[in-house]
């Protein structure tokens, strides 16, 4: 028996720790003996959370599947790969040849934006297809940040991220990184940077209508009653006009004029009925903001996530802009990554056409998922009658999940591109699974544009694949061979992943012609990852707009501004449920682990204690939530982290469906939260889904 030691990232989530693993090998197997954070990779410092450790469990997990099956009634029967691409192309061309191109739809899930394959190839396939339905996780989540992107600066990936390290104040809305490990804002180790920034005298203020984990290390936490975060943001750009409290920025901008002009009715005291924050905390809160020296205002999930969630990240660009934070360091600055996606692609399009049933806008081909359900079920010319998932489980993750469940039931054919039979695979005609994990190599493309200092690693794989499996980027590329023969359409020929980002390095900033000399070669020399140093400011020269200026005042963010202030306040007594992310959870797919489910339920509705005695309801007992669309059953805890009026239910569970096979995960007690959030609450602008802020009853079940 011999051990091997290796360094590689974690790509779980965001935050890209590196780790150091143990593997075992003896004669006729390899496995691996133990993981831990690697102290010597210079981003993560040593930093680890329960979910790397869990990675053991995909490694053996029975539920896991290695070899395509397909479904026929209830039964799933193993097949080879050669029938299994050649059955998908015959039925997707045949749907195609009677109803259209659109009538095939696919859903992209979020580990397709964490895994390099699945970056590198999976439109080598889906572009074949040329269907505008097309809809992924990013419209349950970010959309509206790359939109505002897109119309301020010309490039939805343009994403200017919070200079934590050099920061002296951060206003964080509607993020719990303490949980979530950061998000559009690469962070490993995030609760000894925040300590840093406390250390070193700066200030952290969390709004959030729950006392988080980051809002308990705050300096200060103000509650905000769900959805208010565009009243409050708005009264925080007035006060900061208002009271002639901005700072020039460097950046050529146009628009600001037209903004002060539009924002002149939101004044602090107009806003606060709206947002339950007083007017004089919201006026403090901007004169703190701009008295720093260095300032940042980032926002998340939370306030991605409702009614109004592009009109939210457009506000939020614009303090971080007036108070001269923007594209400074200490403020919100863009990556200069090793392989440069904004260099590499347009800047994206919007608009430029709209679902068949709702008329819902695309965002760079996308439409939101929200729509996905009716586009299934409506009858009409161009309804979609095939289904391809890839590394997703809408059913649980997207808005009213038993809409969508039902409308899967009815497809003429499913293929998913997954490791499990779950709610949403389990309805698929063909599971096609891929190596994870540490069988295949991985350079993250997508991280390393959001991280928080420029940073690149390259890491091979550990173990070998299982015997027949195949990578994600492999499949793609037989999909695409077996479709192509059938359409008789030109396929041009594809490098390996590792080819790509070899060449991506090599033609970089810090490639060929750079002191660095990045390559693949380079990069192995470097196990535990390279630091390529602080952000800087770079904006201005990659502004892609026309004329490359910061456009302020996209006409449809005024637009939405008048929508905002037709908004009249909302009734105390509704009830309005939020969701929560807790540092063992991953979305939906990791209750199947052992190690993480492992210690006390973490499924639970809170409620406050007031809340529970006006319903006359007591602490741990069943209760049943309904909302428009649906209800279910589940224990509440009275809790005083969330304020009165509202309700917190994580998302990702509901694992006891028909169908499913994941052994450990189907004994987690807990319903989907997306069994009551609405497919009917979206942004405005952009569609996203207002999964937060969805009005519930809650009664003894
Ligand atoms: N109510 C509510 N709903 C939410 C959220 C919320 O906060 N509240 N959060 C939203 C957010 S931010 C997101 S990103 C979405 C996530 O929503 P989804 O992306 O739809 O769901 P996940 O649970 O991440 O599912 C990932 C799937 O990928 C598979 N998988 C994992 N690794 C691989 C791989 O290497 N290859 C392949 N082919 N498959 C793989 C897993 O088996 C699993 O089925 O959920 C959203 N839904
Ligand atoms: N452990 C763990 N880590 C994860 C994930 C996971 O499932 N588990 N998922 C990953 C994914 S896909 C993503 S996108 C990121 C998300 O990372 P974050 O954006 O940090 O997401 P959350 O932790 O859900 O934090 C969202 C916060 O918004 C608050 N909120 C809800 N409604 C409102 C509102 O109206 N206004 C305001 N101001 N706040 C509101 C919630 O109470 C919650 O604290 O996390 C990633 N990391
Ligand atoms: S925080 Fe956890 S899941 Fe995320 S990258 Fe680090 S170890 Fe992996
Ligand atoms: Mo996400």
């Amino acid at each position: 028996m011999t051990k091997t030691l290796h360094h590689r990232a974690c790509h779980l989530c965001e935050a890209i720790c590196g780790l150091t693993i143990e593997v075992t090998h003896e004669p006729d197997r390899q496995w691996i003996s133990s993981i831990k954070g690697d102290p010597e990779d210079p981003f993560s410092r040593g930093h680890i959370c329960p979910k790397a450790i869990a990675l053991q469990d995909i490694q053996d997990d029975p539920d896991r599947l290695r070899q395509p099956h397909r479904r026929i009634g209830d039964r799933w029967e193993p097949i080879g790969w050669d029938e299994a691409f050649a059955l998908a192309a015959e039925r997707l061309w045949t749907v195609q040849q009677a109803h259209g191109r659109n009538a095939v739809a696919v859903y992209q899930g979020n580990p397709s934006v964490h895994n390099y394959g699945l970056m590198t190839h999976a439109n080598y396939f889906l572009g074949l297809l040329k269907t505008r339905n097309r809809f992924s996780a990013t419209s349950v989540d970010q959309l509206p940040q790359h939109l505002t992107s897109y119309l301020m600066y010309g490039h939805g990936l343009l994403l200017p991220i919070p200079d934590i390290d050099h920061t002296d104040f951060m206003l964080v809305l509607g993020a719990n990184p303490l949980a979530s490990n950061g998000s559009i804002m690469t962070v490993p180790d995030v609760t000894k940077r925040l300590k840093a920034l406390q250390a070193r005298g700066g200030r952290l203020v969390v709004v959030d209508p729950r006392r988080t984990e980051t809002a308990a290390m705050a300096d200060q936490h103000l509650f905000i009653r769900p959805g208010g975060d565009a009243a409050l943001l708005s009264g925080l750009l007035h006060t900061l006009f208002d009271e002639k409290l901005g700072r020039a920025s460097h950046l050529p901008v146009q628009g600001l004029d037209a903004v002060r002009d539009a924002l002149s009715s939101f004044s602090a005291e107009a806003m606060s009925p709206l947002c339950g924050i007083g007017a004089r905390e919201i006026r403090q809160l901007a004169r703190d903001f701009a008295a720093a020296e260095r300032a940042v205002c980032y926002g998340r999930m939370g306030i991605s996530t409702q009614a109004f969630g592009t009109l939210c990240h457009w506000l939020v660009q614009l303090i971080n802009l007036v108070t001269g934070n923007l594209d400074r360091p200490g403020g919100a600055l863009c990556t200069e990554p090793a392989v440069d996606l904004v260099a590499n692609t347009a800047g994206g399009h919007f608009n430029a056409w709209q679902s068949r049933v709702s008329g819902l806008p695309e965002y760079g081909g996308e439409l939101p998922v929200a729509a996905l359900a009716e586009e299934i079920l409506v009858p009409g010319e161009g309804q979609v009658r095939a289904l391809v998932t890839v590394a997703g489980n809408p059913v649980l993750s997207t808005p009213n999940g038993g809409q969508l469940e039902q409308a899967l039931e009815g497809l003429d054919f499913m293929l998913s591109i997954d490791l499990y039979i779950n709610e949403t695979t389990c309805h698929a005609d063909l599971i096609l699974p891929s190596t994870c994990a540490m069988e295949n190599d991985h350079y993250d493309t997508t991280f390393n544009l959001l991280a928080v200092r420029n940073v690149s690693r390259f890491n091979r794989a550990l173990l070998p694949r299982p015997a027949g499996a195949l990578h994600d980027w492999e499949i793609f590329v037989g999909l695409a061979k077996a479709f192509a023969a059938r359409a008789q359409v030109a396929l041009k020929p594809t490098l390996a992943p590792a080819q790509m980002i070899d060449l991506g390095l090599r033609a970089g900033r810090y490639g060929d012609g750079s002191p660095w000399h990045l390559s693949l070669e380079t990069l192995d020399l470097h196990p535990h990852g390279l630091d390529l140093g602080p952000l800087r400011a770079n904006l201005a020269a990659r502004l892609k707009t026309p004329g490359q200026v910061v456009d302020a005042a996209p006409q449809c963010m005024l637009d939405d501004l008048r929508r905002l202030a037709g908004q009249a306040p909302a009734d105390p007594a509704q009830l309005l449920l939020i969701g929560r992310r807790h540092v063992r959870s991953n979305n939906s797919w990791m209750h199947n682990f052992h190690r993480l489910v492992k210690g006390k339920p973490r499924h639970q509705l809170l409620m406050h204690p007031q809340d529970l005695r006006a319903r006359g309801l007591i602490d741990g007992q069943q209760v049943r939530v309904r909302s428009r669309v649906g209800s279910l059953e589940v224990q509440v805890l009275a809790s005083e982290e969330v304020m009165p009026g509202v309700v917190s239910l994580p998302h990702g569970y509901g694992h006891q469906r028909q169908g499913v096979r994941l052994g450990v995960a189907n004994a987690q007690p807990g319903g989907s939260a997306n069994d009551l959030t609405d497919e009917c609450l979206r942004d405005g602008v952009s569609g996203n889904a207002a999964l937060n802020g969805v009005p519930v009853e809650v009664e003894a079940a």
